[in-house]
């Protein structure tokens, strides 16, 4: 008897501590990060709404300009949707936005879904758009876009 009620009295130790251990780590940020990343491949999440910062009618017409595969031009879709001169601190939100994994870069990947930002269900950028795309913005040559140089881009 003494051996059941040691036995139990370990038991509910051990499950004590393992709600002590797990309690921080699921209030922790971590689980977040993981879904976000998760989240890359497929569509990405809305963080902050673009239509704080731009106007829902321009982004609807910037979409339309390039809902045909090969018709995307940055210059022109940044024109009509309006983010041509934007304050610098308007143009490091969408920057934010599109940086989905908040590595402080646009990576291939994300300028890919770059259009989903402004819309879900936009279509991904062709491969040749992507890399006219990265070539147009990525000056210092490490296959990234930083914030800087989108700011280059959007002028
Ligand atoms: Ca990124
Ligand atoms: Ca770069």
């Amino acid at each position: 008897m003494r051996q059941f009620s040691n036995a139990l009295h370990r038991k509910t130790r051990s499950l004590n501590l393992t709600n002590c251990i797990i309690a921080p780590i699921t209030q922790s940020t971590r689980p977040l990060s993981v879904s976000s990343v998760a989240c890359k491949a497929t569509t990405p999440e809305l963080k902050m709404p673009l239509t704080d910062i731009l106007e829902q009618g321009k982004i609807t017409a910037a979409l339309e300009e390039c809902k045909n595969a090969d018709s995307f031009h940055h210059k022109q879709f940044f024109k009509t949707c309006g983010l041509t001169g934007k304050s610098h601190a308007d143009v490091k939100k969408v920057f934010d936005i599109i940086d989905q994994d908040r590595s402080g870069f646009v990576e291939e990947d994300e300028l890919k879904l770059f259009l989903q930002n402004f819309k879900k269900d936009a279509r991904a950028l062709t491969d040749k758009e992507t890399k006219e795309f990265l070539k147009a913005g990525d000056t210092d040559n490490d296959g990234k876009i930083g914030e800087s140089e989108f700011a280059d881009l959007v002028k």
